[in-house]
């Protein structure tokens, strides 16, 4: 470890992905030297992934903006904060107050769940502008868990996460965790604790249609045939109750719709799906009696099994299978986490349940789900008019890449330059980006404290922790929360007051509420003195306090003298472990019956498309996606150590499908989809099974006017460009980025 005199060391949890690992950074001036893991750290105890350990390199890019850039004589110009956030209200209310609130859109990336910031100001933003534009990462990935939770359990939010730690067998759909380190399913060291589960007598099954590291792992693989995961599961689900294995145990008086559910999926025998999903009846059998034999299990879907056809189906189902083999609610099965931010718990009963298509995308009709439309219909509501409404005209972009992570982004890259106004926050210049009048670049991670918000819901161990900012903010640069709050003035009409007063107000407005809820601990009590005791430097830190203390574990503003606070949590630099996951059916069903709701009318409504997919049998190529361990979406091929070695944009393609199609290893090969065409080289392997290839996404780093330098030396190809977004699995609106029909052939012949 190199030292200097003014070297020194802080935690960080790490943003890189959804494990949320705390580093120990050495810091040298300004700058991070080193990124190691924190062996203390309560919950990831010292492990650390590649990805991690280039967190300098990472957070010192010296591609990142330093200042904010405005649009002057059609150029992106370095400006003063000042005269970025005037541009901002200037280019924002005249289209809201001309045009109506709906075209003003907002679009949301995934770093949003990796920063307190877009944890703590998107939901004001959306209050404040009054907009139904809203189009987030989720519709290109888990907004079908959303939607079968919000039907199932009533909350959207309500997903339950395997017991990793404890589980005897453990069923991965669509997931490789060791490329990945997980998603929905926070868990540091995810690959030591699949081996674990191996090593303590525990079985391990991967449903994949490629062979990946994870299904290398496992005790068995089962290479599907992409797309037709809810039929294996609906068809698992059949021999369950055929054979007598359905056993809810201590659930069976909290669900309700078991008969229902039981015809609804009598025709979906192994033997009918055995063909459309290319595995073997005796198999799909033996998956379900596997589950049931085993004293305790965990089914687990993500990307392969949402971003499909079927994916709230499929969604939908792995819940199901949990249930009907009792292991929903109880450890070594999947449970419900409580975050330590989460709300006070109330008293279980039924709630306001959960509605989908309370309105509908102007151009396609597309129903809005948990609040959102789907993003694979952004180019089309700015492009395209209608008798229904505005366009979208103006767009506020947050921690996003839609041209290069969602369908079609040549034409998506066109609505983008047509916009009256864009502003970005993002600490790029990208394809997306350069789109914008305005950006307004955050700091990098290091100068950023951290907690995450959303991560601790999904968590497979309760615990809590918070780094500040591990170096001080550089002269010049602004919070992130801060740019949030001042976006959030500009674009409402406050442009020019005080950024605090957006704290005010939430922190105003939460302790109002919570003071008049019974089962609150501050029932009853005043607003105001519950606000003069918050403690924290900023906003943002008496927020967390605020919610700290009315939380699960919370302190209840000197209820349980004993509780966390804010004050609490800084005296624990290294997170405090709240324990393992634990049963908590009814406490968290919001259904109006109060039950589990196993068959909701909107998924019954959909059986029928399922139920015609049981005869469908394609004979041509489907695409799907992958990850590498050293990537992340769009935005880390800037970053020379994570760049290279097999962490490369080639298309996978199995030996036989290349000798038939003439396609050699390492040769240009051109895809064809209904969005369009890439050339990339052919990787040939026999990972993939046979009538599947498969492309990376969030390459294409090869458009005019981005400050991305080492990205666009080995640019790669926009998978995403194959794609016209139709596609959509229509009760989440997400877009089908996986079994798309494609053409292939050797580069410079004829499709
Ligand atoms: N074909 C295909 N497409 C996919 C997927 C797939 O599997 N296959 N996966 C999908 C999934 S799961 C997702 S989540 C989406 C992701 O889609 P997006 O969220 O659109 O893309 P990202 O690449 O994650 O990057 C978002 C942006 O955030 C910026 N950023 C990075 N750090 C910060 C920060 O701290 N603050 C701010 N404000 N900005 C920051 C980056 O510069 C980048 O411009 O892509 C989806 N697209
Ligand atoms: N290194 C790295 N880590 C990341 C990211 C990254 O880009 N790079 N992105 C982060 C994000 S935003 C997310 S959402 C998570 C995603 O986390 P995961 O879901 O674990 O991600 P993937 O590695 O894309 O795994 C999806 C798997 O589904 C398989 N698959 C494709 N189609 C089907 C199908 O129809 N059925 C089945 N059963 N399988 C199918 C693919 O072959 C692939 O192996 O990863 C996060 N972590
Ligand atoms: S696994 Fe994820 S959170 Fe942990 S060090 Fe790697 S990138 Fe960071
Ligand atoms: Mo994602």
């Amino acid at each position: 470890m190199s030292t200097t005199p003014d070297s020194r060391t802080a935690l960080r949890i790490c943003p890189l992905c959804e494990a949320t690992c705390g580093l120990t950074l050495t810091i040298e001036g300004t700058r991070v030297a080193q990124a190691r893991g924190d062996r203390d750290d309560v919950f990831s105890k010292g492990f650390i992934c590649p990805k991690g350990a280039s967190f300098g390199a990472a957070d010192g890019d010296p591609d990142r903006l330093r200042t904010p850039l405005v649009r002057k004589d059609g150029e992106l110009r370095e400006a003063t904060w000042e005269e970025a956030f005037d541009a901002v209200a200037a280019g924002l209310r005249p289209v809201a107050e001309r045009h109506g609130p709906h075209a003003v859109g907002v679009v949301l990336g995934n770093p949003n769940v990796h920063t307190m910031a877009g944890a703590l100001y998107p939901t004001v933003l959306l209050a404040g502008l009054g907009t139904r534009s809203l189009f987030t990462a989720s519709t290109v990935d888990q907004m079908p868990k959303h939607v079968s939770s919000g039907l199932l359990f009533g909350d959207a939010n309500a997903i339950p996460v395997p017991d990793l730690d404890r589980t005897d067998h453990l069923l991965l759909i669509g997931a490789n965790p060791l490329e990945s380190n997980g998603s929905l399913c926070t868990a540091p060291d995810f690959p030591g604790k699949l081996k674990a589960l191996r090593t303590r007598g525990g079985t391990l099954t991967v449903i994949d249609p490629r062979r990946t590291r994870t299904a290398r792992l496992a005790d068995r693989h089962v290479a599907i045939r992409p797309g037709t995961d809810a039929l294996l599961l609906a068809a698992m689900a059949h021999v369950l109750f055929e054979e007598g294995l359905t056993d809810l145990g201590e659930l069976t008086p909290l669900v309700q719709g078991l008969d229902e559910l039981a015809a609804a999926v009598s025709d979906f025998t192994p033997e009918a799906a055995a063909g459309a999903c290319d595995v073997d009846a005796s198999d799909i059998r033996a998956l379900a009696r596997e589950l049931a034999a085993a004293p305790t299990a965990a089914v687990y879907g993500r990307i392969g099994s949402c971003t499909v056809p079927h994916g709230t189906l499929a969604s939908w189902l792995v819940d199901v299978l949990n249930i009907l083999t009792g292991n929903l609610d109880r450890p070594g099965g999947a449970l419900f986490p409580q975050a330590a931010t989460d709300r006070t718990p109330r008293p279980a009963g039924p709630g306001h349940g959960f509605r989908l298509g309370r309105w509908h995308s102007r151009v396609s009709r597309h129903p809005e789900a948990k609040g959102e439309l789907p993003i694979a219909a952004l180019a089309e509501e700015i492009d395209t008019a209608t008798e229904e409404g505005e366009p979208v005209r103006a767009l506020v972009v947050v921690a996003a890449n839609p041209v290069l992570s969602t369908p079609d982004g040549d034409r998506l890259d066109k609505a983008l330059g047509s916009l009256d106004f864009m502003v970005s926050v993002d600490p790029y210049l990208n394809e997306t980006s350069r789109h914008a009048h305005v950006v307004l670049p955050p700091p990098p991670p290091s100068q950023s404290p951290h907690h995450d918000f959303a991560f601790n819901t999904l968590a497979v161990r309760n615990q809590v922790r918070y780094t500040p900012a591990a170096v001080p903010l550089e002269p010049g640069r602004m919070a992130e929360t801060e740019i949030l709050a001042r976006l959030v003035l500009a674009a409402t009409g406050m442009h020019g007051a005080d950024p605090s007063a957006v704290d005010t107000l939430v922190i105003d407005q939460t302790l109002g509420k919570a003071v008049k809820e019974a089962h609150s601990p501050v029932h009853g009590r005043d607003p105001r003195e519950l606000a003069g005791r918050l403690t924290g430097a900023s906003g943002p830190e008496r927020r967390l306090d605020m919610m700290l203390r009315l939380g699960p574990y919370g302190d209840g503003f000197g209820a349980r003298p004993d509780g966390l606070t804010l004050a609490g949590l800084l005296d624990r630099p290294h997170g405090i472990d709240l324990g393992p996951l634990r049963p908590r059916l009814p406490q968290p069903l919001k259904t109006r019956s109060g039950l589990v709701e196993l068959l909701p009318p909107p998924l019954a409504d959909d059986l029928p498309r399922l139920r015609d997919a049981l005869r469908r049998r394609p004979d041509g190529l489907v695409l799907v996606g992958r990850r590498h361990l050293r990537s992340n979406n769009s935005w880390m091929h800037n970053i020379p150590a994570l760049t290279g070695g097999t962490n490369r944009c080639t298309l996978h393609i199995h030996p036989d499908d290349a000798r038939r199609l003439g396609v050699v290893d390492g040769a240009p090969v051109r895809v064809k989809g209904a969005g369009g065409e890439v050339v990339a080289p052919a990787e040939v392997t026999d990972t993939v099974r046979r009538g599947v290839v498969s492309l990376p996404h969030g390459w294409g780093h090869d458009r005019p006017g981005t400050r991305l330098g080492h990205a666009a030396v080995e640019p790669g190809v926009n998978v995403n460009q194959l794609l016209d977004g139709s596609l959509l699995d229509p009760l989440s609106g997400t877009a089908v980025l996986n079994g798309v029909p494609i053409e292939v052939a050797p580069a410079g012949t004829t499709l």
